[in-house]
C-alpha cells in the first residue's frame, strides 16, 4: 500500500486551538442534522449524545492522520498492544477532556438548552474486560498516545461485553451486556481491512515444507477507533476485530426453504466475537475461548506484517521496527503463530523464524494464582491449531537444545499439556511482572528456573493509572484546588504533584482539600439514596472496597469486620462512635460459587444494618449493583478509605489502590501488590498497614489448624461467626452459611482468621485519625502529593526504555 502524496510535506503534528462555542454548537447542529437526521425539536439525549461525539471525533481526525503520516516518514519503531481485554468505560468525556473541549462542549450545549452531564451519563460503559488486566490496556493506551509512543491495540470487538450484575434476594443474578445495542460513534469499520483467520483441518508435507488446511475459516474485519492523548497532540489506534463468515450463507439450502440451516456458517463465524468471557482469575479451558485467542492474535500478526512489508521492509528487520507486547498469556499463541507465518508463509528457516519472535516480543504475568495460569490440553491444541502444536513442540526441542542444563520438569509441553506461561516466557525477550513484590515473587517462584537459564529476562514494571481520567476527568473538585496550587499541566506530568507538599500544613489548603472531598461525598450521597434507597450521612468515613470478589480480594474479612463493629455499637450505642459507610461493589464470575455466598452475604448484612434503628446513621452498608468503570468514576473520588486488603503474596499489583490514594483517601492494607510502593512513596505514617506478609502467609499455612486457633483467641471473631451461624442475617433461612462458617475454622485457605485482629486495630486506628481533622486532611493531601510514580505515563516510558525499545515521536 503506498500513501499519496497531497501537496508536498505533510503538515506536522501541531498543538491544538480549541473552536469558539459558536463554531462548536454549529458542528453539532450539523451532526445532529445530517448524520443524525434528526431536527433539534425532536432531538432526544441520545441523538444530542451522537451529534456531539461526532463532532468531537471530527477533531481528532486530524491528529490522528498527522501522528499516523509522521510515524510512516519517519520510519518510527510501533508497539503493538495484544490484549483480549480493554475495559474502557466511556469515550466521550475523556476524548473532550485531552482535546481541550469539555468547556466548550458544554458551553455549546447549553446554549442549545441541552446539559453536558446527562449527556455524558447517557454513554453505555465500553465493557470489553473483566477487571485490573483490561482496564490496565486501556490506561496505557491513553498514555502512549499522550506521550507520542507510536502504537495500536489490537483486541476483539465484543458484541457483548462484561456481563450486567443485579441482585434477587441479594443474590447475584447476570445478563448480556449489550453496548452495541446502539450507535457506536467512536469506531470507523474497515471492511476492506480485513484477515483470514484459519482453525482445525490438517497439516500436510509438500516438498519438506508443512502446509496448514484449515478445516474451518473465519473473517478478521478491523473497526477503528483513535484513541487520543492529553491535548490532543498524539493519537494512536485501537483495532478491534469482528469475526464474519469466509462464505455468506448457503444459497442452496436457503432455496430450499431451510432458512437456519442457511445461516449457519454465519452463526458460526459470528459466535467468536459475540461475547466477552467472564472469567477473571480462573482458567476455563473452553474450545471457544482458545479459539478467540487465536483470533486475535493470527489477524494482529497478520496486519503487523502486512504493514511492515508495504513500508519495503525486510522480514528480517521486523525487531527494528516492531514490538509486540502479550497482555498475559492470552495471545501468548502470538509466538508459534510468528514464527508460523514467517516459516510457512514467507520461506524463512525455523532458527531465523525463532530469534525474530524473541526480539519482538514481550510478555507481561498478571498474575500468580495456580488457578488462572492458563494450560491447553495437548489433544485441543493439536485439534484447534494442528500446526501451532507442531512449531510449539519444535520451540520446546530448540529451547533444550540451547539449554541442556534444563530440569526434566521445566517446559512448554507437559504431562498432555501445554502451558502457555512457559510458551510466552521462552519466545519473549522480557517478561515482566507488574510490582515489585509481584516480579520478586515471578522470579523466586513462578518462573525460577527458566530465570536461572535466562538472567535478566525478567523485569519489573509497576503499573500505573492515567491521572487524566481518574483524576482530571473523575475529579474535578480535587483537580481544580490542585491547579490553583501548583498551576496547570501537572495533568501530564504528574511528578509535580509533589508541590502539593508544601501547601499541606497551610490550614486554609487543608480546608479546601477537605471540601473538595466532601463536595464528591455529598453528590455520591445523593446519588446512593437515589439509586440506592440508603440514606448516608457524608460526615461519615467513606469506606470502600470495589473490585472483583475473589476469596483472595477478602471482602469477606470486611463484612466479617462490618458485624463485628456493628456488634460492638449495639453493646454501648451511647459510646463515642465515628460514623462509618461501608460501600462494597464488584462483580462474582458466574460460576464462583464461593464468591457469589459472600455476595449474598453482604448483601443480607447491609440489609440488617441498615434497617437497625440502634446503630442508625452510625452504620450503613452500601452495595450497589454492577460496578464498572463509571461507578468507579463516581465511588473513588468521594472515598476516604481505600481497603486494599488482600492475602499478602496474591494480588499481583491492584490499580484501584492507586486511584483511591490519588484522589486522597487513605489505604487500609497489606504488604501486596502495588500497596507495598504505595506505602513507601506516600510514607508509612500515612498508610495503614496491617496484616501478615507474604512470607508469614506461607509460615502460617504450614500449621494446620491456624484458622481454628485464630477465631478462638479473638472474642469479636468468634461473637460474629456465631450470629452468622445462628441465621441473624438469614432468619428466613438460619443454615445459609453454615458451609461458610465451617470453611471458616477448618480450611480459611486465605488467612481471614489469622488477619482479623490486626485488620479490626487498623480499623479502630481509622477512626482515631479520622477523629483528628487537621492530621486526616494532611495526611489525604500527602497521598495526593506523592502520588505521581503511579501514572501510567511513567509505567509506559519504563517498557519503551526497558522492553520495546521504542522512542515518543513527540
Ligand atoms: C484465562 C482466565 C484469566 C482471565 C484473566 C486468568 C487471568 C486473568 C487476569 C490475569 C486477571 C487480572 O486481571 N489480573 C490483574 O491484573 C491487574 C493489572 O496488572 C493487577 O493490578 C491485578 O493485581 C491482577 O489481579
Amino acid at each position: 500500500m503506498k500513501r499519496v502524496e497531497i501537496a508536498g510535506k505533510p503538515p506536522p503534528v501541531k498543538d491544538l486551538i480549541a473552536p469558539s462555542p459558536e463554531t462548536f454548537r454549529s458542528d453539532i447542529l450539523r451532526h445532529l442534522t445530517f448524520t443524525m437526521g434528526k431536527d433539534a425539536a425532536h432531538a432526544s439525549v441520545y441523538d444530542w449524545r451522537l451529534a456531539l461525539s461526532f463532532a468531537l471525533r471530527d477533531r481528532i481526525v486530524e491528529p490522528w492522520f498527522a501522528a499516523t503520516r509522521q510515524t510512516w516518514d519517519e520510519g518510527r519503531k510501533r508497539v503493538y498492544y495484544l490484549s483480549m481485554e480493554f475495559l474502557i468505560g466511556r469515550i466521550l468525556e475523556d476524548a473532550a477532556i485531552n482535546l481541550g473541549l469539555r468547556d466548550v462542549a458544554a458551553a455549546a450545549l447549553e446554549t442549545l438548552g441541552q446539559d453536558f452531564r446527562a449527556i455524558v451519563e447517557d454513554e453505555p460503559d465500553a465493557a470489553l474486560g473483566n477487571g485490573g488486566l483490561g482496564r490496565l490496556a486501556a490506561c496505557y493506551m491513553e498514555s502512549m498516545a499522550t506521550l507520542g509512543c507510536p502504537g495500536y491495540g489490537y483486541g476483539i470487538r465484543y458484541e457483548h461485553g462484561l456481563f450486567k450484575q443485579r441482585f434477587e434476594g441479594g443474590r447475584q443474578v447476570e445478563s448480556p451486556e449489550d453496548w452495541l445495542n446502539q450507535r457506536h460513534p467512536w469506531e470507523f469499520e474497515r471492511p476492506e481491512a480485513a484477515y483470514e483467520v484459519g482453525f482445525k483441518g490438517e497439516v500436510v508435507r509438500e516438498g519438506g515444507r508443512a502446509v496448514w488446511l484449515p478445516g474451518e475459516t473465519v473473517r478478521a474485519e478491523a473497526h477503528d477507533t483513535p484513541v487520543v492523548g492529553w491535548a490532543g497532540r498524539w493519537a494512536n489506534t485501537l483495532r478491534l476485530w469482528a469475526a464474519k463468515p469466509t462464505t455468506l450463507f448457503d444459497l442452496d439450502r436457503f432455496n430450499r426453504g431451510d432458512y437456519a440451516a442457511a445461516a449457519e456458517p454465519e452463526a458460526l463465524a459470528r459466535t467468536l466475537s459475540r461475547v466477552l468471557y467472564p472469567d477473571d482469575t480462573t482458567y476455563a479451558g473452553k474450545e471457544l475461548r482458545l479459539k478467540q485467542e487465536y483470533f486475535l492474535t493470527s489477524a494482529a500478526l497478520q496486519d503487523i506484517l502486512r504493514r511492515h512489508l508495504s513500508a519495503g521492509y525486510a522480514l528480517e528487520d521486523l525487531p527494528q521496527h516492531v514490538a509486540i507486547q502479550m497482555n498475559d498469556t492470552h495471545p501468548a499463541i502470538a509466538g508459534p503463530e510468528l514464527i508460523r507465518l514467517l516459516v510457512d508463509q514467507h520461506g524463512l528457516g525455523f532458527d531465523a523464524a525463532i530469534d525474530i519472535a524473541v526480539a519482538c516480543l514481550g510478555y507481561t504475568n498478571h498474575t500468580l494464582l495456580p488457578e488462572a495460569l492458563e494450560r491447553w490440553a495437548t489433544y485441543l491444541m493439536g485439534n484447534v491449531l494442528p500446526r501451532h502444536l507442531q512449531i510449539i513442540e519444535e520451540i520446546d526441542a530448540w529451547h533444550l537444545r540451547h539449554h541442556p542444563t534444563r530440569p526434566h520438569w521445566v517446559g512448554i509441553v507437559k504431562h498432555h499439556e501445554v502451558r502457555m506461561g512457559e510458551l510466552a516466557f521462552i519466545t519473549a525477550h522480557k517478561v515482566n511482572g507488574v510490582s515489585a513484590l509481584h516480579t520478586d515473587l515471578v522470579r523466586q517462584n513462578l518462573f525460577s528456573e527458566l530465570e536461572a537459564l535466562h538472567p535478566g529476562r525478567i523485569v519489573n514494571q509497576t503499573n500505573g493509572v492515567t491521572p487524566r481520567r481518574w483524576l482530571r476527568m473523575a475529579n474535578p473538585a480535587l483537580s481544580g484546588l490542585i491547579t490553583k496550587a501548583i498551576g496547570p499541566g501537572w495533568e501530564a506530568d504528574l511528578d509535580r504533584l509533589k508541590g502539593l507538599e508544601a501547601h499541606v500544613d497551610d490550614a486554609a489548603f487543608r480546608a479546601d482539600f477537605a471540601a473538595a472531598k466532601r463536595t464528591n461525598k455529598v453528590a455520591l450521597a445523593d446519588w446512593i439514596a437515589r439509586t440506592q434507597g440508603v440514606t448516608v450521612c457524608p460526615d461519615a468515613i467513606f469506606d470502600v472496597q470495589v473490585k472483583r470478589i475473589h476469596e483472595y480480594k477478602r471482602q469477606l474479612l470486611n463484612i466479617l469486620e462490618t458485624i463485628a463493629h456493628w456488634h460492638a455499637i449495639r453493646q454501648n450505642p451511647q459510646g463515642d462512635w465515628v460514623p462509618r459507610v461501608r460501600i462494597f461493589g464488584g462483580k462474582a464470575a458466574p460460576g464462583y460459587l464461593a464468591a457469589k455466598e459472600i455476595i449474598r452475604l453482604i448483601n443480607d448484612v447491609a440489609a440488617v444494618i441498615n434497617n437497625d434503628p440502634v446503630t442508625g446513621d452510625l452504620l450503613k452498608v452500601v452495595y450497589p449493583a454492577n460496578y464498572n468503570v463509571s461507578m468507579a468514576e463516581r465511588l473513588i473520588p468521594a472515598a476516604d478509605l481505600s481497603e486494599q486488603i488482600s492475602t499478602a503474596g496474591k494480588e499481583a499489583s491492584g490499580t484501584g489502590n492507586m486511584k483511591f490514594a490519588l484522589n486522597g483517601a487513605l489505604t487500609i492494607g497489606t504488604l501486596d501488590g502495588a500497596n507495598v510502593e504505595i506505602r513507601e512513596q506516600v510514607g508509612p505514617d500515612n498508610f495503614f498497614l496491617f496484616g501478615l506478609t507474604a512470607a508469614e502467609v506461607v509460615e502460617r499455612r504450614k500449621t494446620p489448624d491456624h484458622a481454628r486457633q485464630a477465631i478462638l483467641a479473638s472474642q469479636p471473631l468468634q461473637d460474629v461467626l456465631q450470629m452468622i451461624a445462628e441465621g441473624q442475617f438469614s432468619p428466613d433461612e438460619p443454615a445459609r452459611y453454615h458451609g461458610l462458617v465451617h470453611n471458616m475454622w477448618h480450611s480459611d485457605y486465605f488467612l481471614v482468621a489469622s488477619d482479623f485482629t490486626a485488620y479490626a486495630e487498623a480499623q479502630r486506628a481509622v477512626e482515631a485519625a479520622f477523629r483528628r481533622p487537621d492530621d486526616w486532611w494532611r495526611m489525604a493531601a500527602l497521598n495526593t502529593a506523592r502520588m505521581g510514580f503511579f501514572s501510567s505515563d511513567r509505567a509506559i516510558r519504563g517498557y519503551m526504555a526497558e522492553i520495546w525499545g521504542a522512542a515518543s515521536a513527540l
